[in-house]
Order: structure tokens, then sequence, then C-alpha cells
């Protein structure tokens, strides 16, 4: 039995709930933030979960992050090594066919999706969501949208003749992209011409991990 350490709501956390499903794995979830809770962000007076500020947890993670894993004495920090992990130790080929090129190729896309996206949708999720309103700072929010627009061009013209951000099979670096592009799209920063990105996105949101783990509204909007 696998313990991880997240929230729902936290993108991240939903890339390793999602490659779980995917490898049939068993998990025992602790939720945990320092920011969020069951109620919504600390900025509105909502009580966190708590947990990542204590010392036993800052010695698994200095970081005071979500998601974290404990498996067995193995303890391992930052969502896309923990998807690699779990897909490379349990996969047998599932996520990334065995494949060294396939595997490089999905790291590939989990840091363009840290790099290019996730930047602008934690814009998104503070300033249109999260945060208490005299905290917000409107102005940041049309530039996040242009900058995610600009970058979802580049896949879905990456899409053009292939089902998947690595070929024709589906493999971890759909799990990371595809969270983070399915928040873009309930932000309204995922525009309908993108055609290849909404076919895509179909196909994932048949799979019983985007299901459980992400499609959610609440877990984006809340
Ligand atoms: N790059 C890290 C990011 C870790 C991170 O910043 N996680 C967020 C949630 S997505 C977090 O812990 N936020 C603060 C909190 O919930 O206390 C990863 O992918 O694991």
């Amino acid at each position: 039995m696998i313990d991880i350490w997240g929230r729902p709501t936290s993108s991240c956390t939903q890339r390793v709930l999602w490659a779980c499903s995917e490898l049939d794995l068993e998990y025992n979830l602790t939720l945990a933030s320092a920011t969020m809770g069951p109620k919504g962000h600390i900025s509105k007076g909502h009580a966190p979960y708590g947990i990542v500020d204590t010392p036993a947890y800052q010695v698994m993670n200095p970081n005071s992050t979500v998601p974290l894993i404990k498996d067995g004495g193995f303890i391992l920090w930052e969502s896309n090594a923990i998807v690699t992990y779990l897909a490379m130790k349990y996969g047998a080929g599932a996520l990334y066919q065995n494949d060294s090129q396939m595997l490089s190729r999905s790291i590939a896309w989990m840091a363009w999706t840290n790099e290019h996206l996730e930047p602008s949708l934690h814009t998104f999720v503070m300033e249109l969501v999260r945060l208490a309103e005299e905290l917000r700072s409107p102005d940041t929010v049309e530039p996040a949208r242009t900058e995610i627009e600009n970058w979802l061009k580049v896949l879905d013209k990456h899409l053009e003749n292939q089902l998947y951000v690595c070929g024709d099979t589906f493999t971890l670096g759909d799990i990371t992209t595809g969270v983070s592009v399915y928040r873009a799209h309930l932000f309204d920063a995922c525009p309908s011409r993108l055609s290849n990105i909404t076919k895509w996105q179909k196909k994932l949101s048949e799979r019983n991990g985007f299901s459980h783990h992400v499609a959610p509204r609440e877990f984006h909007l809340g």
C-alpha cells in the first residue's frame, strides 16, 4: 500500500492519483496542505488541512508541498518524479511501453507543462478563485490567458497527426499535460478552434483516472 499526502484540488496531486488509477495501485491518501482546506483558501479565513508544516512531514519533504509518497521505505516528492517512479516500478511498460525514448518524450512534455502552462494556471486559480478579493491583482489574468493560448497552439499543432503527446499510445506524458490543459479549458483559456486538443481531451476524459481525480470542476474552481 502506497501512502500519499496531497489534496484533491492540487493539480500535482491529481497527476499522482490518476497514475495510481492507471496502474491499479492501492493507496492511502492523507489530506495535507498549508494553504487549502476542505472549505477553501486560507486567505478567506478557512482552516488548512495542515500536516505539511510539521517537523515529521518536513523530514520527508523539506519543501512543505504536496504531493509526497512513501512506498515502503522509499520517500519521494515532486509529482512528475512520482508519476515516473510509479510507472517504472509498477507499470510493466503500461505507461511508456517499456521504451526509453517514449519515457524521455513523456518527461519532455511533463517539463513543458510545468514550464509553459503551470505559472499562468497558477495565476488563474489564485486570481479568479482562491484568493480573497482584496488580495487579487486582476491585471495579471489576461496576460496569463494570452501566454497559455500561445503555448496551446504549439500543442495543438503537435497533435495534428497523432492521438497522444508521445504518438498513438497513451503515456504518462498525457497525464501531466492532460490535467493542466483541462484546467486551462475550465478557465476559458483553451479555444475550441484548437480542435486537435479537443479530440485528445475527449479521449483522456474516457479514462477512469481522469473521471475520478481530474474531471470534477470543484477540484479546479473551488
Ligand atoms: N513542482 C512541484 C510543485 C509542488 C507544489 O507547489 N504543490 C502545491 C499544490 S499543486 C502545494 O503544495 N501548494 C501549497 C499547499 O497546498 O500547501 C510538484 O509537481 O510536486
